[in-house]
């Protein structure tokens, strides 16, 4: 495995654990979910927060519990690098697969919903994410492309595509989660 790509699963592993229990749990992902929620000003125990924590519910029981092998409770860092290994890099068809992390985050971030993400909105989605906002404009400066002030879906999805999967320390897509 690349160093770069380890260093950046670790990173995006370590971002996901918000307790800093050393180990994702459902809790972690509900976190999340209240920390784009209040970035967005979104009222606590509104429908719209609801839907949220909804939604990084299923992300957690869908995507990231069946990689708790042993079954502890707890997703572990090998445990995660397994799954990834086994799910995405080995697998040729593998970035479909992050096609659900961008859905989610275009779907919050996308306020307009007119497929355009600007950059104050981007830098709040990922302040929600425990990105720092300086990190958060930076990674937009850097991924958006075409210099439109815009980023796109297609824009985004090739930033988590990049992310995920790249190995070229070059790529503006390693920007992605801020620094690492
Ligand atoms: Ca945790
Ligand atoms: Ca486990
Ligand atoms: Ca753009």
């Amino acid at each position: 495995m690349s160093q770069l790509l380890d260093r950046k699963l670790k990173h995006f592993f370590t971002l996901m654990d918000r307790d800093r229990s050393g180990t994702l749990e459902l809790n972690d992902y509900l976190t999340t979910a209240d920390g784009v929620s209040s970035a967005f000003g979104i009222a606590e125990g509104s429908a719209e927060h609801h839907e949220l924590r909804r939604a990084f519910t299923r992300f957690w029981e869908d995507v990231v519990k069946p990689m708790d092998t042993d079954g502890n409770g707890h997703v572990s860092f090998d445990e995660y690098l397994t799954a990834y290994n086994a799910g995405v890099r080995d697998d040729a068809q593998g970035y479909e697969r992050m096609k659900p992390i961008s859905d989610a985050i275009l779907a919050i971030t996308d306020t307009g919903s007119n497929g355009k993400i600007t950059e104050d909105d981007f830098a709040l989605a990922l302040s929600g994410y425990g990105v720092p906002e300086p990190d958060g404009r930076a990674a937009f400066t850097a991924l958006d492309q075409d210099r439109n002030g815009f980023l796109t879906p297609d824009e985004l999805q090739k930033a988590i595509e990049e992310y995920f999967l790249g190995t070229d320390p070059e790529l503006p897509g390693n920007t992605l989660f801020g620094r690492f």
